[in-house]
């Protein structure tokens, strides 16, 4: 629809967002659900003034005083029919069109830079691939195609942004994800839209949309030092997953590279594609899906490790010789130090020289 007009479509935006009816447009999406909106709103518009003007009319013509004695009406086919095939065939455009818009925000394209938002009573917290974490804020280039993978620690949460006209929600247990692609620099609301407790109304935030240079300034200057993959397998040294996981041939426990995205047999029958999900699952509940060939002996992680951790250790193992998704680590591995490849961790502990012989996060 914007297509058509888009002087009238910026006058249209511009006028709802002065009269505070709308939030700014920043995103890809935005127009295209806007436009979907405006649409029903219009049609709902017309629907109204039919209604009234039939109403009004009939009350005049068949008054009383026009028309003392009721007269019995025979149905009339043609009538039905189009007052049926009207209003559906536009409730199907609306359907059709909102279905194609919903696969759009829920489908993130593969090269889209993942960024983990964890969800607690009451805060936001986002993990960066580089390693840099935010409270209650996020920032996002402009330009390029951005996938959250949500989850929450305790509660329902919902991640809400209005300006860019996307939503999810935080569930614990389970990751969620949505993308956008912000189009306008700028500071935008960050919004809770779950009632999640007494202080849901302080889970707020801001959206911070920035150019690609100003963005790689804020990823150089808010560096921790670590990359997520990097915290991952620190975090694979110290809880010993490497004395299991290792490239031994009398190794107890599968090699662990290029896991990702394949599908692992189980030892129940059937196979299971080893996501981010079940990469979670198979940390905090080894027993639930057993890899064929393998003994049930991995030990839970569930208490010892908060969603952080886990999502640390998944990204980890995401980036365990995998090319996955590379435009996420090539974002990772412009901030790593020039030793890269022997990071501290690995040359700390014997048992973290064979997770990295394994292969640590490509170059
Ligand atoms: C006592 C040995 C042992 C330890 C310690 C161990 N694992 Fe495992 N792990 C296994 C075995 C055996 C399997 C395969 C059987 C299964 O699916 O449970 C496995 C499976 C997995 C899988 C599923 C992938 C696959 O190919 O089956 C992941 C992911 C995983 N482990 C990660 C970890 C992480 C992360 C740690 C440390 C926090 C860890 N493991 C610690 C033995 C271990
Ligand atoms: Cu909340």
């Amino acid at each position: 629809m914007n297509h058509i007009s888009p002087t009238l479509w910026q006058f249209l935006v511009k006028w709802m967002t002065n009269f505070a009816l709308f939030p700014p447009e920043a995103s890809k999406i935005a127009p295209q659900m806007d436009a979907l909106y405006f649409f029903m709103v219009l049609v709902s518009l017309i629907g109204l003034t039919v209604v009234i003007l039939l109403v009004t009319s009939f009350s005049i013509l068949y008054s009383k005083g026009r028309h003392p004695v009721a007269e019995q009406i025979e149905g009339s086919t043609l009538l039905e029919a189009t007052w049926t095939i009207i209003p559906l065939g536009l409730f199907l455009v609306m359907f059709v069109w909102g279905a194609l818009i919903y696969f759009r925000v829920f489908t993130p394209p593969a090269n889209a830079m993942n960024i983990y938002v964890v969800g607690k009573q009451w805060m936001w917290k986002a993990e960066h691939p580089g390693g840099q974490h935010e409270i209650n804020s996020l920032h996002v280039p402009t330009g390029r195609a951005v996938q959250l993978t949500l989850i929450s620690q305790d509660v329902f949460h919902s991640f809400s942004i209005p300006a860019f006209r996307v939503k999810r929600e935080a569930i614990p247990g389970r990751y969620t994800t949505v993308w956008f692609e912000a189009t306008t620099p700028g500071t935008y609301h960050l919004f809770c839209t779950q009632y999640c407790g007494t202080e849901h109304s302080h889970m707020i935030g801001d959206i911070v949309v920035l150019t690609p240079e100003d963005y790689k300034k804020w990823l150089a200057e808010s560096t921790s030092g670590a990359s997520l993959a990097q915290n991952g397998e620190r975090l694979f040294a110290s809880l010993s997953c490497s004395a299991c996981h290792n490239t031994r041939p009398d190794a107890r426990g599968p090699s662990l590279a290029n896991v990702y995205g394949a599908k692992l047999p189980l030892s129940s029958g059937g196979t299971v594609t080893a996501d981010d999900a079940y990469l979670r699952e198979a940390i905090l509940n080894p027993s639930q899906h057993i890899t064929q060939g393998y003994a049930p002996i991995m030990p839970t992680y569930q208490g010892q490790l908060s969603e952080e951790g886990v999502i640390a250790l998944v990204e980890y193992i995401k980036n365990l010789n995998s090319d996955y998704r590379i435009q996420q680590t090539l974002n990772t591995t412009e901030l790593l130090p020039e030793s890269e490849g022997k990071a501290p961790a690995a040359t700390q502990t014997p048992a973290a020289k064979g997770s990295a012989s394994q292969g640590m996060v490509k170059q």
